[in-house]
């Protein structure tokens, strides 16, 4: 430190932060190594921060050199978080580094995962550039680990334009507590606690700090048209043609959707793709970029070999497929969809020619989100033959309340045509008295051989009341367990 900065207070304001970084915690004493009689500062020696341990949830390939291509099970250290990101260090092999989407990796043995306000292993300095984003407001707040004591935690918190952070500290028996007056048996209690009771903290508690997005990564989406070679109409879908193709920089095939200008809502539409591409889950289509300049506007996503859900279970395998294989393929269906569920993204237009097929019966949700860029028009008045009024609740068709749960009565159709290996639903009858019939109670009935389960899980989706519907998490892991119980039969068989 230079020798003026020893008297000047913004130098010593900023030395003190170094120093000891909770300098600011209004409630907390500073340590005594750090109280000085003759009034120099001594500095606490630094402890090792102990790396987080990390593990890869899916496989994730690389799409461009800056991201980290890993195996599910990679053991890895997280460098930084960057918006629906993390750097990350692979700690065997390679030790290679990279991005990864932030939900395909978890810490290791992370009990606060599941909090939205849980932000884990990130400085005092990042919570603070988090917490001060214009998106966030006085009330917002996160917990983070503490950077001095990795069994620790602190919570940052946003009021009056400024960032206060307040260390929760661990009594001998693990209690948890900011002022020894009162503690808790759990993180998720104190939060809680002082969420209703901010006087106590002296900051209010009201809303989980909202993530940043990136701001630059829109630029790398849009690509020049001239890098894809169209190679072979794979056939006409529900908003314009769609191709396979090859990307000529990255020598990968992949399958290209033609939307017309004229049908996208241009002023959202860039928006929308720019929240679509940061979707990533194993259960959903990669976006993998886009050309919006000029016509059309091509979305470019990965490829699956065995094209629509719809038309392979048309084919000689898809008819011989058990109902073990359709329950497996169906429960993949709704873990992608809790995965928008839990970000409260509707689809609109869940169906079997929606769905797509890969290798080893892998299947993934397409055009998500799609809807919401789309003109409404699209959707209804001037093409009405086209709303899906078959697969769509009747909230929705009638009174376009479109929601999770009317989405959550789609899958109950898509699990009708694949337990029927295809059969369209409502089969011989109009829009206009598939929409009556419903009304007066009638429910499609049961297709041949389904396992007399699945097809209860089917009248659950169809349930008049949306909010009597079970969600996709639930459909997930019930569909997950009565596979389990199928396939260990089969085995003992
Ligand atoms: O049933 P299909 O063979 O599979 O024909 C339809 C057609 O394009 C119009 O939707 C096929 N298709 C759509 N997206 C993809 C994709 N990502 N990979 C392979 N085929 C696709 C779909």
């Amino acid at each position: 430190m230079e020798d003026c900065c020893r008297t000047c207070m913004p130098c010593l304001s900023r030395l003190w932060n170094w120093v000891w970084p909770e300098f600011h915690y209004p409630n907390i004493t500073r340590p005594a190594e750090i109280r000085t009689v003759s009034g120099d500062i001594s500095v606490p020696a630094p402890k090792k921060k102990p790396t987080q341990l990390y593990a890869a949830l899916f496989d994730f390939e690389a799409r461009s050199e800056e991201e980290l291509t890993v195996k599910e099970g990679d053991k890895l250290s997280v460098i930084e978080k960057r918006g629906d990101y993390v750097l990350a260090k692979k700690l065997t092999g390679t030790l290679e580094s990279g991005l990864l989407p932030a939900n395909y990796v978890a810490l290791v043995q992370d009990e606060f995962a599941k909090y939205k306000w849980y932000y884990g292993n990130i400085n005092r300095q990042k919570a603070e550039q988090l917490l001060l984003a214009p998106q966030n407001k006085n009330g917002s707040f996160l917990v983070r680990i503490s950077e001095s004591h990795s069994d620790e935690y602190t919570i940052s918190g946003r009021n009056e334009g400024q960032v206060y952070h307040y260390r929760i500290r661990r009594s001998v028996i693990g209690a948890y507590f900011v002022s020894e007056k009162i503690s808790f048996a759990t993180l998720d209690e104190l939060i809680r606690y002082y969420q209703t009771n901010s006087k106590g903290l002296g900051c209010p508690l009201e809303q989980p700090c909202v993530q940043q997005r990136e701001l630059f990564d829109m630029e790398p989406w849009e690509r020049p048209r001239e890098e894809f070679k169209l190679q072979r109409k794979l056939g006409e879908g529900h908003f314009g043609e769609v191709w396979e193709a090859t990307w000529s920089s990255k020598n990968q095939k992949v399958a290209i959707k033609m939307l017309k200008q004229e049908d996208t809502k241009q002023d959202e539409f860039i928006k929308e793709v720019h929240a679509l591409k940061n979707l990533h889950h194993p259960k959903l289509i990669k976006l993998l970029a886009m050309c919006s300049r000029g016509e059309p506007v091509y979305i470019v996503t990965e490829l699956m070999s065995k094209g629509s859900l719809k038309s392979y279970l048309a084919t000689p395998e898809g008819q011989i497929l058990t109902s073990a294989h359709l329950i497996y393929m169906a429960s993949q269906v709704a873990e992608g969809m809790a995965y928008l569920e839990d970000r409260h993204i509707v689809h609109r237009d869940l169906a079997a020619r929606n769905i797509l097929v890969g290798e080893d019966l892998i299947c993934k949700v397409a055009d998500f989100g799609l809807a919401r860029i789309i003109k409404d028009s699209v959707y209804t008045a001037s093409r009405s033959t086209k709303i899906p009024v078959r697969w769509t609740a009747p909230e929705a068709a009638l009174y376009q309340r479109f929601s999770v749960k009317s989405d959550v009565w789609s899958f109950g159709v898509l699990l009708y045509e694949m337990m029927s290996r295809g059969k369209m639903p409502y089969d011989g009858k109009s829009n206009k008295e598939v929409l009556e019939i419903l009304a007066s109670g009638y429910r499609l009935p049961s297709p041949p051989k389904c396992p007399p389960n699945i097809y209860r899980i089917m009248l659950e989706c169809w349930n008049p009341e949306p909010s009597k519907r079970p969600s996709f998490h639930a459909l997930h892991s019930q569909l997950d367990n009565i596979y389990s119980r199928l396939y260990f039969k089969t085995i003992e068989v």
